[in-house]
């Protein structure tokens, strides 16, 4: 080998070499370390990615204690931990506080909250949700926690909604209100590991994605109760006494015809005491009723406009105390922490691979989704066809 071809041996053994280091360490790379906060719960050892710190709640009640276990989803990436809320019947409260405060109100970014969550018992009471904290005690953590925003499924009987409820502190009385989202969508009830995403943006929108896929998306004010009009209905005010609203009214002067019976049944007049009938013993004797040959049914009135009507009663309106002129709603106040407080009744609630980051970050984050959450997605479906074939 003269002297050329060895350089040109060294340089593509090195252009192996590096090729190979890039690809190998490409998924648990420094790539995420943009993002305000990931954490997946996986071995940091083994995918350089942090392990963040979690606390328990002390708060009386909030029995159930989240664990880290394995999923039991291996694919490319090894293996796959998660929190598990394990037992059933207990409220559970864990949170980590960020070392970073996230701060929408001081910039322009809105934000991406990603994270996914498995029933992996048949549902049929418990929450799913996670939380965004405003300066909280994670000892304390519990349901009257104030919160930026509460998002992901809800499932209770025939109660199934995926929530976003973000908060804002009204300056007219200092009270945080809650927000909701108008009729929400359905969270699926199957035992698959679901990626739930909500995006906040600068125009005040929001988008809300199931599995990668858009399913909801509207504006931060228009799309949700709680949020204070200029005008309001004046609660004191009632319709006068005499006011009539029934729109239809049965005719009054719609009688039956004569012949017209409605009785069902009648004495049967050709009945008669039987000879072995003893008034002393058996008590007065009384005939039989019949089936009435001429019976014709109840007589229903027919229905006519009710000249009394007087249209529907409105209350008058009035101004709204509480009303202000919210431009930026998508501007939360700084944000501290993250968590689950959650009750459920069902065992074996899992939580993953949970991303909060600006909208700056959205690329990196469905980089995220694409590469990390979908494998152990596609693992589970592919499992799933194989135990129904
Ligand atoms: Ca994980």
């Amino acid at each position: 080998m003269n002297k050329i071809t060895t350089l040109f041996c060294q340089f593509l053994l090195l252009i192996l070499l590096t090729r190979k280091i890039v690809s190998g360490s490409s998924l648990h790379s420094n790539t995420y370390e943009q993002l305000h906060f990931l954490e997946t719960f996986e071995n940091s050892t083994t995918t350089n990615l942090p392990l963040h710190e979690w606390e328990p709640t002390k708060q009386k009640n909030y029995h159930g204690s989240f664990v880290r276990k394995a999923s039991n989803i291996t694919d490319e990436h090894g293996d796959d931990y998660v929190l598990v809320a394990e037992k059933a019947g207990y409220y559970y409260g864990y949170s980590h506080v960020f070392e970073t405060p996230f701060s929408p109100i001081n910039d322009d970014h809105g934000l991406v909250l990603q994270y996914s969550t498995t029933f992996s018992e048949f549902i049929t009471c418990g929450g799913g949700y996670i939380k965004l904290f405003y300066k909280f005690k994670p000892k304390k953590l519990g349901q009257k926690t104030n919160y930026a925003i509460m998002f992901g499924p809800d499932i209770c009987g025939g109660n199934n909604n995926i929530h976003f409820i973000y908060t804002r502190k009204n300056p007219n009385n200092k009270n945080l209100e809650e927000r909701k989202l108008k009729n929400p969508p359905q969270a699926p009830m199957d035992h698959l590991s679901h990626l739930y995403t909500l995006v906040l943006d600068r125009a005040n929108r929001f988008q809300m994605y199931l599995d990668m896929e858009l399913i909801r998306e509207g504006n931060l004010l228009d799309d949700f109760e709680g949020v204070h009009h200029p005008s309001m209905d004046d609660p004191n005010d009632k319709p006068p006494e005499d006011w009539v609203d029934d729109y239809w009214i049965r005719d009054p002067s719609d009688l039956p015809p004569e012949d017209w019976t409605d009785e069902e049944y009648v004495i049967d007049v050709d009945a008669f005491t039987p000879q072995e009938w003893d008034v002393v013993q058996d008590g007065e004797w009384e005939p039989p009723l019949i089936a009435n040959e001429k019976w014709k049914k109840k007589w229903v009135q027919r229905k006519i406009l009710n000249p009394e009507w007087r249209g529907e009663w409105e209350p008058r309106k009035i101004y709204d105390k509480l009303y202000w002129d919210d431009r930026t709603p998508y501007k939360l106040d700084t944000i501290y922490g993250i968590g689950f407080e959650i009750w459920s009744v069902n065992k074996n609630v899992f939580f993953d691979d949970i991303i909060l980051s600006t909208n700056d970050h959205k690329s990196l984050i469905w980089d995220y989704a694409e590469k990390i959450w979908k494998p152990k997605y596609n693992t589970q479906l592919k499992n799933q066809s194989l135990l129904e074939n």
